[in-house]
């Protein structure tokens, strides 16, 4: 019935109007975003069946954050809600070019999901499984919870896809590389940026890091090698250049943005290097707005651009 289904902590987001700081003063722009969170809506708007779950306070914050994702199109009648912890939140600031993040998160309803919140049968609905790295951070019982849904999409036969998602502020890289490399092992598909790669695997050199990828089990889409997005497999590895983005006015989101354009052209059932060309069409027009999916495209102006058409407007 999905074409993928992914769950993860959604933060409310807050931000200052333009290049003002936060702690000056003034107003604030609210949003929403989640990494898994951000993903589903960008399938959605590429028009893929997506379910999204996670745990939410019982507050005005929960409720906009479940409503926003309806409203895009993503089914959230999984959503589970406590009144014993609050909606998570998160504040951001670009000043002079800079780009801050700073989580109020410790503690949040999504840190207690766990692996009893976890649905196989709901898992078992869907094609692929998409989960990310910031999960496991979260919490113990988040850590357990993400290995339990992977091994429920196991037995279900719904295949997993995992974007490690490395936050150093949320743990050590200590902490996170045996962790992120275990999930990486259980993935069909793994989707990696080439400078997470380096902090896991603890090495620049680039053959080391190809080795590593090529003893994995699945597939590796490897986001921003040089100016080359990767496919690794056992086989080998194909190189898919790409160009920059026009204009990059806020970089959260583009990774997401990329692993939604990538899963939605595995469900339409392009091959790998035309799913990993529109990953990237997808990823480079979330930075030319502000906010981490806003940007995303419809399916038709997905089309029109991968075709080359240009935009034409009386
Ligand atoms: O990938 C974008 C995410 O980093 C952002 O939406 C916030 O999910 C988030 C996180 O935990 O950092």
């Amino acid at each position: 019935q999905y074409d993928v289904i992914t769950f993860g902590e959604t933060m409310s987001l807050m931000y200052p109007e333009g290049s003002r700081g936060l702690g000056t003063g003034g107003k604030l722009e609210q949003s929403f975003g989640g990494a898994e969170s951000n993903v589903a809506i960008g399938l959605a708007r590429l028009g893929c069946r997506v379910g999204w779950f996670s745990k939410v306070g019982d507050d005005p914050l929960g409720a906009g954050i479940v409503k926003g994702m309806r409203g895009e199109g993503v089914d959230v009648s999984r959503v589970l809600r406590t009144s014993s912890a609050p909606t998570g939140l998160m504040l951001r600031e670009a000043v002079r070019g800079k780009l801050s993040v700073y989580y109020y998160r410790a503690g949040s309803a999504a840190s207690k999901l766990a692996p009893a919140d976890i649905d196989e049968a709901y898992i078992g609905e869907a094609s692929i499984l998409h989960l990310t790295g910031i999960t496991p951070a979260l919490s113990a019982s988040c850590l357990d919870a993400a290995f339990a849904a992977v091994a429920a999409a196991k037995r279900q036969g719904v295949k997993v896809s995992f974007d490690p998602n490395l936050r150093l502020k949320l743990w050590t890289i200590e902490a996170a590389r045996p962790v992120l490399l275990k999930l990486a092992e259980q993935a069909d598909y793994f989707l990696p940026g080439y400078d997470e790669l380096q902090l896991l695997y603890g090495t620049d050199d680039e053959a080391a890091i190809l080795q590593r990828l090529r003893q994995l089990p699945g597939v590796s889409i490897v986001k921003s090698a040089g100016a080359e997005n990767w496919i690794v497999t056992g086989d080998g590895i194909v190189k898919v250049p790409f160009a920059k983005a026009e204009r990059v006015v806020d970089t959260v989101g583009a990774g997401d943005g990329f692993c939604a354009g990538f899963l939605a052209g595995l469900a339409k059932g392009y091959g790998l290097e035309a799913a990993v060309q529109l990953a990237w069409l997808v990823g480079s027009l979330v930075v030319q707005a502000p906010g981490d999916w806003e940007a995303v495209p419809t399916w038709a102006e997905a089309e029109r651009l991968l075709s080359g058409a240009r935009h034409i407007e009386r």
